[in-house]
């Protein structure tokens, strides 16, 4: 049977890396790209699937309910990934009115039309912050309750509730997964991984907000993804699904490495004030993901950091057109010590 799936924010990081990743290998599945194109989004990034024949793109934003509705018709849709998102903490910290128009509303509208079309799985991606902030020990399981600390984790928090409220009152099969940090090819360069690679490369100061020590646990992109698959195909209804590699990192550490793979020196390195509300660490335990669903990451972090890293140096084509733009200027001045 043919899975008609609605893919939203598949321009984006995760997204576009989802849909180059599971077309090209599955017959059973078409995919309807739906992305706004925000600063965020970049067609470039769906190059290997341009010609595919079962893909196909439509410009458009999430919070539109006449052009979703008309999406799920025409497409017979019956599986929705939800990927699209305002996903930057800082961001929200400058602004959170979009986060909570994209991430709640237009999350609300895509359950409200998938209960209307009566689709077969919604996939609602989400994130570890929605847990909060941990201590030096421990680590967030499913049933860790939710705490979000900034406009942006708070948004996504609202919209994993709202979309498990839907499985329960309604019985939409709604699935949440919960991913911790994702790096690799692709990713937009205001996050830290893909920012420090590309400062460093033009000898440019890497801005590491407070004192550095703070954790992020790291997956790769296509660990991630995989996961992902695994869910759209045996994600059971009504469930949270934890997704992490086991690989935590202090900030200072990752910047310290890309340096070193780079050749350039520290001095390069500038503290600058902390991010405002800041989460100390993040530590996800995949375990229910892992022997649920025989999930496992295949990704490890001292190679994929490098072969990441090769990616922006031979990709510089794709990332100079975002730099010379003025995205990264707006937001970054807001922690100049
Ligand atoms: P991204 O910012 O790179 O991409 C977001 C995409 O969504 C862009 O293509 C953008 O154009 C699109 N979009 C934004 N608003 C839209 C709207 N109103 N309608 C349609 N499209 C819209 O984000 P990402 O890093 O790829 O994250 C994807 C998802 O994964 C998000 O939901 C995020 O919360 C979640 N997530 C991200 C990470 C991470 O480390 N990046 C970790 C866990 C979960
Ligand atoms: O310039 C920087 N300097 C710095 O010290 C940037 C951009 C970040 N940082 C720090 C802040 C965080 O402790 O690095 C850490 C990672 O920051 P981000 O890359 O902005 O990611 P984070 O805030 O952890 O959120 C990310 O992971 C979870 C994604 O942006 C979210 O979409 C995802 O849900």
């Amino acid at each position: 049977m043919t899975k008609n799936i609605l893919v939203t924010g598949g321009a984006g990081f995760i997204g576009s890396n989802f849909i180059n990743y599971i077309l090209p290998k599955r017959d059973d599945i078409k995919i309807v790209n739906l992305d706004k194109l925000t600063y965020a989004g970049n067609l470039n990034n769906l190059a290997p699937v341009f010609q595919n024949k079962n893909y196909t793109f439509v410009k458009g934003d999430i919070c539109n309910t006449e052009l979703v509705d008309y999406i799920f018709r025409k497409y017979s849709i019956n599986y929705v990934i939800n990927f699209a998102a305002e996903s930057h903490v800082d961001r929200s910290i400058l602004g959170s009115e979009i986060f909570f128009k994209t991430n709640v509303l237009g999350t609300n509208i895509l359950l409200e039309t998938s209960k209307r079309y009566e689709v077969e799985k919604f996939i609602q991606i989400s994130t570890d912050e929605v847990y909060g902030s941990l201590g030096p020990s421990g680590k967030f399981t499913e049933n860790t309750p939710l705490a979000p600390n900034s406009p942006y984790s708070s948004s996504k928090a609202s919209a994993d509730l709202m979309a498990l409220s839907f499985h329960h009152t309604y019985g939409l099969p709604v699935v949440v997964t919960r991913c911790s940090n994702n790096y690799g090819p692709l990713q937009f360069p205001e996050k830290l991984i893909p920012l420090m690679i590309i400062n460093s490369m033009n000898n440019k100061k890497l801005p590491v907000y407070g004192d550095g020590l703070n954790v992020r646990d790291w997956i790769y992109v296509l660990d991630h993804n995989k996961a992902v698959e695994i869910v759209l195909d045996s994600g059971a209804p009504g469930e949270v699904y934890n997704i992490g590699a086991d690989q935590e990192m202090k900030n200072i550490e990752i910047v310290n490495l890309i340096l070193k793979a780079l050749g350039k020196d520290e001095s390069l390195i500038e503290y600058v004030k902390d991010r405002p509300g800041h989460d100390r660490r993040y530590a996800i335990d995949s375990t229910k993901t892992q022997t649920e669903l025989g999930w496992k990451p295949d990704y490890v972090f001292e190679e994929a950091i490098v072969s990441t890293i090769n990616w922006y140096k031979e990709n510089q084509a794709w990332w100079e057109t975002i730099i010379s733009g003025e995205y990264l200027d707006y937001y970054k001045k807001q922690y100049k010590s």
